[in-house]
C-alpha cells in the first residue's frame, strides 16, 4: 500500500506542547520548532506531574495546546530498563494514556507519540519494517518498556478509529547527541562509551571496559536529525500505522566502541564484561517508509559523536537514575 502523505499541515501560529522539553528529544524538538513560527509551549514536572490524570487535564484545559509532541518517558539503556521493569511499565504507560486522552478530551487538532524501536521482536526480519509489530515475542530486558511504547502507539490507532483524533507515531532508533544522560549505571551505550573513553584519557588508563560481547548491531541516530524527522511528520503524516525513524545503517557495539575512542582520542585497550547483557543481537529499522515520505538524515555518525563528545565537553549533558 502506498503510504499516506496528508495535505500539508502547518505548525505556524499553532500552540505547541512539546511534553518532556527537559529531555534529549524533546529538547532537541524544542531548538528544531524555533523556526517554524509557532508558540512553543513547556511545563516543568515541579508543575505538572505527567503520570497524574487530573494535574494533565487541568494543564490542558488551561493551555489549550493545538498540537502535542509526546516525548515525555522514562528512559534508559540495558540495564536500567532490566533492574526496574515496574517504573519502565507503569510511569510509560501512565503518563502516555494521561496524555492522550486529555488531548482528545480537549480537541487538538494533531499529536504525535515517540516510541522506540525496542516495540518490534527480539528476532525481527532485518531491516525491520513496520509491519512487525507484534509478530513475536520481545527481547526480555526491554519488554517492559516495549510493551508500555507499544500501547502508546496502539493508543494513537484507537483514538483515530474511535475518534478521528489526527494522531500518530514515530519509532525512534537508538538516539543520542545533547542533553543525553551520561550516568554509567542508567545510560544507553553511547553517552557510557563516550564518558569511559574521556576519563580513561585524563586518568591515562590503559584500557576502558565494554558490556558484553561487543557483537550486538545497533542503528543510531543524532538527535537533531530525530527532532527534523519528527517535525517532518508532524507536517506530512496521517495514518495508522507507526513510522520508523532511523538513519537506515548499523555497525556492531564493538565498531562503536573503537569508533567512539578514536574521536575521544584514547588509544588504549577495550576489554568485555561478559557479566551485563547484550540484549536484542541485531536492531536494524528500514527507513523505506520515511524516506518515501520525503526525509532522510543528515547527520552521519561519525560527524554526529564528534558533536555529541563537544557537547559533552561544554558541560551539555545530565545524569539522571530512574
Ligand atoms: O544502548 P543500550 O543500553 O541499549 O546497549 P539497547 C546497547 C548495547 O551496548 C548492549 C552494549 O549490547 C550493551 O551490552 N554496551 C557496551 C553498553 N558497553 C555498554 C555500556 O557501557 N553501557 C551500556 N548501556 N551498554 C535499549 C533499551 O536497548 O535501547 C531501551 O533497553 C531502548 O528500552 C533503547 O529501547 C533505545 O539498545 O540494548
Amino acid at each position: 500500500m502506498p503510504n499516506v502523505v496528508s495535505e500539508h499541515y502547518s505548525i505556524a501560529g499553532k500552540r505547541v506542547w512539546v511534553a518532556g522539553h527537559k529531555g534529549m528529544v524533546g529538547a532537541a524538538i524544542v531548538r528544531r520548532l524555533a523556526g517554524e513560527g509557532c508558540e512553543i509551549l513547556t511545563v516543568d514536572r515541579r508543575q505538572v506531574d505527567l503520570t497524574r490524570q487530573e494535574q494533565v487535564e487541568a494543564w490542558f484545559a488551561a493551555n489549550k495546546p493545538d498540537v502535542v509532541f509526546v516525548a515525555a518517558a522514562k528512559v534508559g539503556g540495558i540495564l536500567a530498563n532490566d533492574t526496574y521493569p515496574a517504573t519502565f511499565l507503569y510511569e510509560n504507560l501512565a503518563l502516555e494514556a494521561n496524555i492522550i486522552e486529555a488531548a482528545r478530551q480537549h480537541g487538538v487538532e494533531k499529536l504525535l507519540f515517540l516510541g522506540s524501536s525496542c516495540i518490534y521482536p527480539k528476532f525481527a526480519p532485518q531491516p525491520i519494517t513496520e509491519d512487525a509489530l507484534l509478530t513475536g515475542p520481545l527481547e526480555p530486558t526491554n519488554e517492559w518498556y516495549a510493551l508500555a511504547k507499544i500501547a502508546g502507539v496502539k493508543l494513537c490507532q484507537a483514538y483515530r478509529r474511535q475518534y478521528k483524533a489526527d494522531f500518530i507515531s514515530a519509532m525512534p532508533t537508538n538516539l543520542y547527541g545533547p542533553g543525553d544522560n551520561f550516568d554509567l549505571q542508567s545510560s544507553h551505550v553511547m553517552p557510557a562509551l563516550i564518558r569511559k573513553a574521556h576519563d580513561a584519557k585524563l586518568r591515562g588508563d590503559a584500557e576502558i571496559v565494554m558490556w558484553g560481547t561487543g557483537t550486538p548491531r545497533r542503528e543510531f541516530l543524532h538527535v537533531d536529525d530525530c527532532a527534523d524527522a519528527c517535525v517532518h511528520l508532524m507536517k506530512v503524516y496521517s495514518d495508522d500505522s507507526h513510522v520508523n525513524v532511523g538513519s537506515g545503517t548499523d555497525v556492531t557495539i564493538l565498531e562503536l566502541t573503537e569508533l567512539v575512542c578514536r574521536i575521544v582520542g584514547f588509544t588504549g585497550r577495550i576489554t568485555h564484561d561478559l557479566s551485563k547483557p547484550d540484549g536484542t543481537p541485531r536492531k536494524l529499522m528500514s527507513a523505506a517508509k520515511l524516506r518515501d515520505l520525503g526525509w532522510s538524515p543528515s547527520i552521519g555518525l561519525e560527524e554526529g559523536i564528534a558533536s555529541a563528545y563537544q557537547a559533552f565537553l561544554a558541560g551539555n549533558w545530565a545524569e539522571r537514575r530512574p
